[in-house]
């Protein structure tokens, strides 16, 4: 007889019993953003929302013609992120431009790209379509200014992205800079070329490029997971639902990050910066595995996969999305580094993964720091200290706790209402049980000497309702 294997089992019950649970408890499963979205706050949108919900880590791209001089301008160091190089430098757009001809990035490979992104355990892809440079990194009709007419590769890697994604079954979505354009007369932010933006007819600009590029994204690539916007520069409320329209018209399922303007459907958090609470609603953090968005030669400082380990499990604690990103090559290689670091996260996530996708804010909260009492900042407010000892995220009837530190022999959790009635470790295969100690709210398990995860041990209380007293 072939028997369901136990893992896939629970998962399948987990499944199951979520939606019911969720409804049944009368839990707000989604929060209103900003704008539209609000008034749109229905059973459509919790449908629109749930695979971002349910994914919570994803893989951010930042690929285009600055990875050609990668952080280097005529022999100088340019300092900041990599793909800002021609705002820096203030590179006149006529000689940025013959950076095309250089760009013929032979090593790319889709698939290596995509297998790389679900080793790491990723869910979604979100690539650069088009930066604030506004070179396209696909083939465009609308300006020629892109990489299929404009280089020697004369290939349209987006295409080749979508159809290998299509394959390993995961999300793809584009970033696309509505607002900077650094090629366009009348885009925002090219001042050294062009003047002052308030002199430029923007709306020129949106509807003769921004529009219809966008336009070409959601026709030509199949399914478009998110389209993510940034830096919203003179981005009224009108023209943001310009975008917002086209989308809703063209792919009513595809997201809008929280940088178009006035409308969108999740918060986006600002660069590198995790907040320091749980947030009900949907929100996402974009971050750097370096200190670069855009492939940078001389930037080696990688974060270690523990720290990243850290961050995923603290965004998700408190109700978000981490967005990582990398930077490849003029070649098409992403950086090694990047990939032994986003893989060993991917290992952990193999063994812990339960405790990620699909999981719930922590019931608890005074594990993610405090204000200090006698601390204060410049501006005179309390300085928050952050602790890094353990994270707690929950399923149905499970409660995570994410030892980051091993605490010893015992591991003491205080505001538990419900008994604990099975205590095990993620890591151990056979779940073997581990001793319980009640005593009023307080839960003391027995641990093993060793941690059995590198980076963080996920120990799984099994409760008859995950209900922690705040
Ligand atoms: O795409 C990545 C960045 O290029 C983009 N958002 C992420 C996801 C971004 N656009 N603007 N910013 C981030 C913030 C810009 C900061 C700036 Fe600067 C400070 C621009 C000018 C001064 C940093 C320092 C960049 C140039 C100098």
């Amino acid at each position: 007889m072939v028997t369901m294997p136990r893992m896939l089992k629970r998962r399948f019950l987990i499944i199951l019993i979520l939606p019911l649970v969720v409804f049944a408890a009368g839990v707000p499963t989604a929060q209103i953003v900003r704008g539209q979205s609000a008034a749109q706050e229905s059973p459509e949108r919790d449908a629109r929302m749930r695979w971002f919900r349910e994914a919570k880590f994803g893989l951010f791209i930042h690929w285009g013609l600055y990875a050609v001089p990668a952080g280097e301008w005529k022999g100088q160091a340019i300092p900041g992120i990599g793909e800002w190089i021609m705002n820096r430098a203030k590179i006149p757009v006529k000689e940025y431009e013959q950076l095309a001809t250089q760009f013929n990035p032979t090593k790319f490979n889709a698939d290596a790209w995509v297998q790389m992104a679900v080793d790491a355990g990723m869910k979604y892809i979100v690539i650069t379509s088009k930066h604030h440079d506004g070179f396209a990194m696909y083939g465009s009709k609308v300006s020629p200014y892109n990489i299929l007419d404009a280089t020697p590769f004369k290939r349209d890697p987006l295409k080749e992205l979508a159809a290998a994604c299509a394959r390993h079954k995961i999300r793809l979505g584009f970033y696309y800079s509505q607002a900077q354009d650094w090629h366009e007369p009348n885009g925002a932010g090219n001042t050294w070329d062009f003047g002052a933006d308030d002199k430029k007819d923007f709306d020129q600009y949106l509807r003769g490029k921004a529009e219809p590029q966008v336009r070409e994204l959601l026709t030509n690539y199949g399914p478009v997971c998110l389209i993510w916007f940034d830096t919203p520069r003179m981005m009224t409320a009108e023209r943001s639902q310009r975008f917002a329209d086209l989308l809703h018209t063209l792919q009513p399922q595809c997201l809008i990050d929280g940088r178009l303007g006035a409308v969108g459907d999740y918060r986006s958090m600002g660069d590198n910066s995790i907040p320091q609470a749980v947030l009900k609603e949907d929100w996402e953090v974009p971050a750097t595995l370096n200190h670069t968005w855009g492939f940078k030669k001389d930037d080696t400082d990688w974060k270690p996969p523990s720290e990243l380990v850290f961050k995923l499990v603290d965004i998700v604690s408190k109700g978000g999305n981490y967005l990582l990103n990398v930077g490849p090559t003029a070649e098409g290689i992403i950086p090694q580094a990047s990939q032994d670091n986003l893989r060993a996260v991917g290992r952990w996530l193999k063994v812990n993964g339960e405790a990620i996708y699909g999981a719930g804010t922590t019931p608890f909260g005074t594990e993610l720091g405090a204000y200090s009492e006698t601390e204060k900042d410049k501006t005179g407010k309390p300085v928050f200290t952050v602790s890094e000892d353990w994270r707690c995220t929950i399923k149905p009837g499970k409660l995570y706790i994410h030892l980051f530190r091993w605490p010893g022999k015992t591991f003491e959790l205080h505001g538990i209402k419900d008994t604990v009635e099975r205590a095990y470790l993620l890591a151990d295969p056979a779940h073997k049980r581990l001793a319980i100690m009640s005593s009023g709210d307080t839960v003391t398990i027995t641990l093993p000497a060793q941690p059995p995860s590198e980076y963080d041990s996920v120990l799984c209380l099994a409760t008859k309702a995950a209900v922690a007293k705040r």
